[in-house]
């Protein structure tokens, strides 16, 4: 239930105690609903923007459009929404004009549009992403708010609409300690919502959940189908893969159903990305209308590959055969349009992935556009998604702990009919206490417990002590991920054969990071740091250790380009950091390119 609105008298209070009010209007990974299929209206578009760096959208209540105090006192307000200059979301407001480029706190969004109700549904606002924390008032209610800079966030909006509706956001982009991701992080910024906005109309009673996957039994003959309705109702849905001849009825009970079919899917894997149409239908009145279309009370749709991942000893086996994870890491970040990229550069990354060889990628740190993923399956690529449990995050601290699984939890949730995606990240680089292992571990197993068909990985850091992959969270980890910068950070190349020889790990490791930094077109010897010289020799002698090492099974150097960072102010780097295969135009390959495109496509010779 909403908690009532309550009118403070006072305009200036504390934002915090304002926003305690809301507590439980939060859009949580529960309340997530399966979009895939269904029809949209989008609210994309000109939104009238306001910077508010001092927050008074919230303090002042702009959203009520109140004239007058509760005590009868008018103020001197102005509501000229209108009037504010506007900007096309989604969009990275940093890249929008040259005054908004270093703009870290709130931006007050508004537009006006009209909704035509058909009766007797249920509409909810979906957006698709906002950094970090987005605050939604709609025709002077306060709606919900969301945390976390990378996912979807939905919100129910039937009792609020109107044929005529104002809409505001409060999108505020503050770095703050307690964050998912914490204040210090190697990577920009970028305040907005950037990710579509969009309204769903669902009838009373809807499709909330719809998992379709390969059984990971190792037999490759059965799909596994899983529905969650709305509400704990007792009914049926039926479940088709036309081109597999499947159609069949799971019994909903409790507003839950599940139903497991044999059938021979062609398997998908990045040589053969083979995708079947799936469809859901949920039926009117239980199962005695027989399941004609005419008793279809919802339906949903997605476009779905089936393979097996899974791990034996320190293998990493996909539709069980062995293999090497050929990858490249990569942000999301693109000079004309900060975080949102639009499709060709989408596009255009997994291209540039798939010339360089690689069968894999790792989208760092954070959620990437589920765009990504779809493309991804389309073109065959396997993915490492992550959450930016990055570095010196509160591990103490319960409520951060909540954000980072919320966070965990909406991603799997928005992707897990991915064949694509295999690995779920639960952080990166965070140095090894007990905290971090309480932390990490918990969220290791949510993610288990959410998905159990997938692997559970973070990439973990050296143990510098002892020069060896010794991390305590390894042991609630499917796969280690390793980041080492023997080469760079660590310039003595002779310690990386000894940390192989050092360690003698039980499961497969992926090298999550190695790399340096080149300024494009500048060049020098081998030993010139920042020269492409200097760049293409470690991937030379990272590559040269690596493939001895049998219990290595992928690797996902840093990274396929250069991309934009406020830490990085030296001269060759200019607020970007280097370690880019390409330049951050995506348009110039570094001498590095040729070495890790060599070795994959020797790599995928000797597979053969
Ligand atoms: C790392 C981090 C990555 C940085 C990279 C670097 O270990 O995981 O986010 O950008 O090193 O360039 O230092």
């Amino acid at each position: 239930m909403m908690k009532k609105y309550v009118q403070k008298n006072v305009s200036d209070i504390n934002l915090e105690d304002y926003i305690s009010e809301y507590e439980g209007k939060d859009s949580l990974a529960d309340g997530m609903l399966f979009t895939e299929g269904r029809e949209r209206e989008s609210l994309n578009g000109l939104w009238h923007y306001a910077i508010d760096q001092y927050e008074t959208c919230i303090r002042q209540h702009w959203f009520e459009e109140r004239y007058e105090s509760a005590a009868g006192i008018s103020l001197p307000v102005d509501f000229s929404f209108d009037e504010w200059p506007s900007m096309e979301l989604p969009c990275s407001w940093n890249t929008q004009d040259e005054k908004l480029f270093l703009y870290e706190s709130t931006m007050v969004f508004t537009r006006k549009f009209g909704f035509i109700p058909r009766g007797n549904e249920r509409v909810f606002l979906r957006v698709g992403a906002a950094n970090y924390l987005l605050r939604i008032f709609l025709n002077r209610q306060y709606v919900g708010m969301h945390r976390g800079g990378s996912t979807p966030m939905f919100f129910e909006v039937t009792d609020l609409l109107q044929k005529e509706n104002r809409i505001i956001f409060a999108c505020d982009a503050t770095r703050r300690p307690e964050q998912v991701p914490t204040e210090n992080t190697d990577w920009f910024n970028y305040g907005g919502v950037y990710r579509d906005i969009e309204l769903f109309r669902v009838p009373q009673l809807f499709i909330q959940d719809f998992r379709t996957y390969l059984v990971p039994d190792g037999k490759f003959d059965k799909v596994r189908a899983e529905v969650k309705l709305s509400d704990a109702a007792d009914t049926a849905a039926v479940f088709e893969i036309p081109e597999l001849g499947i159609r069949t009825e799971i019994p909903v009970k409790k507003g839950k159903g599940a139903v497991t079919v044999k059938c021979a899917p062609e398997l998908w894997s990045p040589e053969n990305p083979k995708l079947y149409e799936v469809s859901l239908r949920l039926l009117e009145d239980g199962a005695s209308c027989g399941g004609t279309a005419d008793c279809e009370a919802d339906r949903v749709s997605d476009t779905v590959g089936f393979r097996e991942i899974r791990t034996e000893g320190r293998e990493i086996l996909l539709n069980g055969k062995k293999m090497f994870l050929r990858g490249v890491s990569c942000h999301e970040d693109s000079i004309e349009n900060g975080k949102a990229l639009t499709d060709e550069e989408h596009g255009k990354i997994i291209r540039d992935a798939k010339e360089l060889g690689c069968n894999f990628m790792r989208l760092a740190h954070y959620p990437h556009h589920e765009n990504m993923s779809k493309l991804a399956d389309r073109l065959g690529l396997l993915l490492w998604e992550e959450v930016p449990v990055y570095w010196a995050i509160r591990f103490t601290r319960p409520a951060t702990y909540r954000d980072a699984e919320n966070q965990l939890r909406e991603l799997i949730r928005r992707d897990a009919n991915r064949a694509s995606v295999i690995i779920w990240s639960v952080g990166n680089e965070n140095a090894d206490s007990d905290e971090r292992l309480r932390f990490m571990s918990r969220l290791a197993a949510a993610a288990k417990k959410e998905d159990p068909t997938r692997l559970v990985s973070a990439a973990c850091l050296v143990s510098v002590a002892e020069n060896a992959i010794r991390d305590r969270l390894a042991e609630h980890l499917d796969v280690i991920g390793l980041n080492e910068y023997f080469g760079w950070y660590s310039p003595d190349f002779s310690l990386l054969p000894q940390l192989f020889e050092n360690s003698d790990p039980d499961k497969p490791v992926v090298i999550s990071e190695f790399g340096g930094d080149a300024l494009y077109g500048w060049h020098g010897t081998e030993t010139d740091k920042g020269t492409e010289e200097c760049q293409a020799y470690i991937y030379r002698r990272q590559v040269a250790e690596i493939r001895k090492i049998p219990y290595v099974k992928g690797m996902c150097p840093w990274i396929l380009y250069d991309f934009r960072c406020p830490r990085r102010t030296s001269v060759i780097q200019q607020y970007y950091n280097r370690k880019g295969l390409l330049t951050p135009d995506r348009l110039h390959k570094k001498m590095a390119w040729s070495v890790l495109r060599r070795f994959y496509s020797e790599k995928e010779k000797d597979e053969k």
